[in-house]
C-alpha cells in the first residue's frame, strides 16, 4: 500500500451518544434519526461482522421467494441500504439510497438500540436482530477492521482484545448491543437471531424469519435459498460478497469480506490466558442477562 493510502486512514473515532463511531458517521446521526420509516419496511440490526449480509441475503431470498436473478439485481447496499452509512466514492448514503425506494424496503444498520431512529418504533417496523458470539464476532471484526480503510488500524491483536472489551470500536460496546436489543426483544416484537444457530441449522432459522415475516414459502424453496446463502455459494456471487467495494474503501488483498464463516474460529486466535480474560470480563458485563450466546457447535 502507498503511503499516501496509509495517510488516508486516519479516521478517529468520535462519541456519539454513548458509542464511538467514525466522523462522517457522527456528522450523519441527526438526519439518520429523523429518517421515518413505512411500517412496512423491515430492519436488519446487528454488531458489526454478526452476520448482517447472510440474514439480508436469507431475506431478499424470502421475500422473492428463492428467486435468485432477482437478488442479483445489485449488490447488497444498493437492494437494502445500510441506513447510517454516508456516500462513498461510487456509493450513495443509506439516506439517498431509501428516498429513491419504494416500501417495503429491507433496512440495515449497525447503530445500538437506543439510537434507532424512533419512527421504526412509532410505526412498529419489523425488526430482526442477529448476534455473535463475542470471541468470533470479535475475530470477525479485527480481520474486518484490516482491510476497511475507513476504520482506525486495528494494531495489534492483543490491543485489540482491550479495545473490544473496552468498547472502543466502531458502534461501541457489542455487550451494551447484544444486551440493548435482548432487553427489548418482547416489548418490540424484535426476532432476536443467533449466527451459531444459523450455521448449526439453516433451514430451521429461515423457518422462523418466513413465519416472522408472515411468508409461506414451500420446502424446496426453502431448500434452494438453504443452497443459495451457503458461505461458498454467497463468497462466489458478486451480488452478495462484497468484492465490488475495492480500494481505497477496502483493501481485500488483506483479508476477504466472506472470510471463513465459522463458529469457533476465534479457538485459533486467542491464547487460554486472553480467553480466561476475556471470559471473566464478559461474565462481569453479562451478569444480569442470560442470553444464550454459544462460542462451539
Ligand atoms: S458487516 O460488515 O457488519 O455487515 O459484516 P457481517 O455481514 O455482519 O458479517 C460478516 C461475517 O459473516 C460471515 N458470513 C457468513 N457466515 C456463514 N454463512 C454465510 N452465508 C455468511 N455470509 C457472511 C462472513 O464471512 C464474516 O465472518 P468471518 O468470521 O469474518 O468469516
Amino acid at each position: 500500500m502507498s503511503k499516501n493510502q496509509e495517510l488516508k486512514r486516519h479516521c478517529p473515532l468520535v462519541p456519539l451518544k454513548g458509542i464511538l463511531v467514525t466522523e462522517n458517521i457522527a456528522n450523519n446521526y441527526n438526519d439518520v434519526s429523523a429518517f421515518c420509516p413505512d411500517p412496512s419496511d423491515l430492519l436488519i440490526a446487528t454488531y458489526p461482522k454478526a452476520g448482517t449480509t447472510w440474514v439480508q441475503e436469507i431475506v431478499d431470498l424470502l421475500l422473492h421467494s428463492g428467486d435468485s436473478e432477482t437478488c442479483k439485481r445489485a449488490p447488497t447496499p444498493i437492494r437494502m441500504p445500510f441506513l447510517e452509512n454516508t456516500a462513498r466514492i461510487g456509493m450513495p448514503s443509506g439516506l439517498d439510497l431509501l428516498k429513491a425506494m419504494e416500501p417495503p424496503r429491507v433496512i440495515k444498520t449497525h447503530l445500538p438500540f437506543h439510537l434507532v431512529p424512533k419512527g421504526f418504533w412509532e410505526n412498529k417496523c419489523k425488526v430482526i436482530y442477529v448476534a455473535r458470539n463475542a470471541k468470533d464476532n470479535l475475530v470477525s471484526y479485527f480481520y474486518f477492521d484490516q482491510m476497511n480503510l475507513t476504520h482506525p488500524d486495528p494494531g495489534p491483536w492483543e490491543g485489540y482484545i482491550q479495545k473490544f472489551m473496552q468498547g472502543q470500536l466502531p458502534w461501541g460496546s457489542w455487550y451494551d448491543h447484544v444486551k440493548g436489543y435482548w432487553q427489548e426483544r418482547e416489548r418490540r416484537n424484535i426476532l432476536y437471531l443467533f449466527y451459531e444457530d444459523m450455521k448449526e441449522n439453516p433451514r430451521r432459522e429461515m423457518a422462523r424469519i418466513m413465519r416472522y415475516l408472515d411468508l409461506s414459502l414451500s420446502d424446496d424453496v426453502i431448500s434452494r435459498i438453504v443452497e443459495l446463502t451457503s458461505f461458498k455459494t454467497m463468497k462466489d456471487n458478486p451480488m452478495a460478497n462484497y468484492n465490488f467495494i475495492t480500494k481505497p474503501i477496502f483493501d481485500q488483498s488483506r483479508s476477504t469480506f466472506m472470510r471463513k464463516g465459522e463458529v469457533g474460529d476465534w479457538m485459533n486466535h486467542f491464547t487460554p490466558e486472553q480467553a480466561a480474560e476475556f471470559d471473566e470480563d464478559s461474565e462481569k458485563k453479562m451478569k444480569h442477562v442470560n442470553i444464550p450466546f454459544r462460542t462451539q457447535l
